[in-house]
């Protein structure tokens, strides 16, 4: 986090009655951050704090968020609107940060769940509802995009309505207020048929309905942490709600850890939130979601206080892992040459350094040096970690997601289940019917709604490792998914990982056109002429099921005049160039993706042709910690 976010400023004292703690849920892209740039700028924050008002989605800070269009991590801002100050976090819409809505929602006491008005309540909706029903957080239910040509607001609130029914929401849950709006036009109205230029109908909901935070004034303070940031100036920030008292800089501290031990220490800095900045202020009271330094080795869900003896607050857990991938050291030929961060000590230090911060990741060693466990909620979490060290210099070998199991109390093996919702148009049913049937989903409900079908289905999560990109692939882009963690169910027996097997280089050197040209022949190409290759590389998928080794660097024979030029008149295939994520699930249990700073290639585990022939292909089960 920049240092040039924090600013010093003289706040007045907050009195509790006057603070609102809220979060922004949402399945992804219903326009959670869009709605937060909106109220931010609406309430004037950013002419405040000179920042640029023109700018789509200011929330969504980290390069990588931006470049995907989503969100990744939660994040804190504030405004003020009338005389209240209103924190808010952002939150991310993807299942696989789920983890990150599980633990904000120990700082807030309310939520807008937003839902779109054309797609209605989806899977991740249903998963952070559930959550902030759990937490006691009141809801404010925001129908957005109203603008949309095919929105259907009042039938979506019918929606919602059914949905808190099913998650046996109370009488006064299920009384909830309501809000139509478009984040992107800016506007909010309580009646479809109101004329409306502004959010205010929603500020004035929030500051009515959310209730002020459950926080006790008085001497003495204690804060439950739940966020944490970096910075190499300040050292370690602990942020959380004030749950008791009030803190002042240069008060004693104690720091009350998961294992029950207690670190003494001071408060050395408070910060709290207007707008994106942090302002450092002197002293903070009950009910605000602050910042402190002075506890470096402090983690989410501990307890700061003044003594002690207050004891630990109730931390909400975050629910386990239900991914694991491998990351070793690569070990390839052409490893070092574009990453200067290659080593075991290298890539433990980094994930530990991850861990302190993304809650639903969990890294561990194995028996075997080179080699790190890392299990999170889905690939596509893993594959942001990826992303993110190669853009610092590492490089890393990251294997297929495997799922974790679980053993039930009668020793059998459970693998985890979960609820999918697809949505095709009926041309494509065919196909993804079929897709599904092999990957073992049941399918448990079926609906035709014009040309549009929408399945639902049980299916196991390894089953749906890859099927996004099926999904993609056979309906052009027009099928959307999602999916929920439904439970813990019995082994569905072997899914076939992949239709096709490997074409594997048997020589290192570099890629000839007139040897990819006779690979073509079995498969589709994945690498192009004069790319590096080596030994056990994967340089294309065979159209068959079995790995065959194939020379890709073999040269033609200068007997006549017309080789000359090579490559001339030979016509290549365009290569298929997998995205990380996407190699990630392609990828078979014998096989890592080599992730460096500039290249992401494909391999086998074992490079050597022979050593691989004799290792063979088996099933492991991982389970839960
Ligand atoms: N038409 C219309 N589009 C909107 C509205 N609000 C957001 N969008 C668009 O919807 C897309 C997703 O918006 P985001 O604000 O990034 O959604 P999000 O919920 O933060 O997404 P994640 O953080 O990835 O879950 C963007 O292209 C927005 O411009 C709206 O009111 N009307
Ligand atoms: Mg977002």
């Amino acid at each position: 986090m920049t240092e040039s976010l924090i600013l010093r400023g003289s706040i007045e004292s907050l009195d509790m009655q006057h603070i609102r703690n809220i979060a922004i849920i949402a399945h992804v892209d219903h326009g959670k951050t869009t709605l937060v740039d909106c109220l931010l700028k609406q309430s004037g924050t950013f002419r405040a704090n000179e920042a640029k008002a023109s700018e789509e989605r200011i929330m969504d800070s980290m390069d990588l968020e931006r470049e995907k269009g989503i969100t990744i991590r939660a994040k804190n801002a504030a405004f003020k609107y009338k005389n209240y100050h209103i924190n808010i976090v952002d939150t991310p819409g993807h299942a696989d940060f789920g983890g990150e809505v599980e633990r904000i929602m120990n700082m807030i006491d309310g939520v807008l769940l937003v839902v779109d008005a054309a797609e209605g309540p989806q899977a991740q909706t249903r998963f952070v509802l559930r959550k902030a029903l759990e937490a006691g957080a009141k809801p404010i239910v925001v129908i957005n995009k109203i603008d949309r040509d095919n929105a259907n607001p009042k039938k979506v609130l019918d929606q919602v309505f059914d949905l808190f029914m099913s998650l046996n929401a109370t009488d006064e849950q299920l009384d909830f207020p309501f809000v139509y709006c478009s984040a992107k036009a800016g506007y909010a109205k309580l009646d479809l048929e109101h004329a409306s230029g502004t959010m205010e109908p929603l500020f004035d909901a929030i500051v009515k309905y959310i209730p002020p935070p459950r926080a006790k004034a008085g001497e003495g303070f204690q804060i439950l942490v739940a966020n944490l940031d970096y910075s190499d100036y300040l050292g370690r920030i602990a942020f959380g709600k004030i749950v008791e008292g009030k803190v002042k800089v240069g008060e004693a501290a104690s720091c009350l850890h998961g294992d029950n031990t207690v670190t003494a220490g001071k408060i050395t800095m408070v910060y709290h939130f207007e707008g994106l900045k942090r302002i450092e202020i002197e002293e903070a009271h009950a009910g605000d979601i602050i910042g402190i330094t002075g506890f470096e080795n402090v983690f989410i869900g501990e307890t700061i206080s003044d003594r002690p003896e207050r004891g630990a607050l109730p931390y909400i857990p975050v629910d386990p892992p239900t991914i694991q991938m491998e990351f070793a050291v690569n070990d390839g030929p052409l490893s070092g040459q574009d990453g200067k961060l290659v080593t075991a000590r290298h890539i433990w230090e980094r994930l530990q350094r991850e861990i302190r911060t993304n809650v639903a990741l969990r890294v561990a060693p194995t028996s075997d040096p080179k080699l790190f466990a890392v299990s999170g909620r889905g690939e596509m979490q893993i594959a942001i970690l990826v992303e993110q060290m190669r853009r610092e210099g590492y490089e890393v070998l990251v294997s297929r997601p495997e799922v974790l199991w679980k053993k039930n109390d009668a020793g059998e093996s459970l693998e985890p289940i979960e609820k999918l919702f697809v949505e095709i148009p009926q041309e494509h049913m065919g196909p993804i019917m079929e897709n599904l049937a092999f990957r073992k989903a049941e399918i448990t409900n079926m609906n035709h709604h014009g040309p549009q079908v929408t399945i639902e289905a049980l299916i196991p999560m390894r089953g749906l490792i890859g099927f996004e990109t099926d999904l993609v692939n056979s309906t052009r882009g027009m099928g959307v998914m999602s999916h929920l963690f439904h439970e813990y169910g019995a082994d569905r027996g072997e899914i076939a990982a992949r239709k096709n097997g490997s074409l594997v280089s048997m020589e290192d050197g570099e890629a000839t056109s007139y040897a990819l040209d006779y690979i073509q022949e079995r498969g589709r190409l994945m690498v192009e002429p004069g790319e590096k290759v080596y030994r056990g590389m994967i340089v294309g998928e065979n159209a068959r099921e079995n790995d065959i080794p194939v020379n890709p660097v073999k040269e033609k024979k200068l007997t006549n005049m017309r080789s000359q030029g090579d490559g001339k008149g030979i016509q290549l295939g365009a290569p298929l160039k997998l995205s990380l994520e996407r190699a990630l699930e392609y990828i078979d249990v014998d096989e890592y993706v080599e992730a460096t700073p500039k290249n992401l290639r494909l391999r086998k585990k074992i490079l050597d042709e022979n050593q691989r022939k004799r290792a063979e292909k088996t099933r492991v089960l991982r389970f839960v910690q």
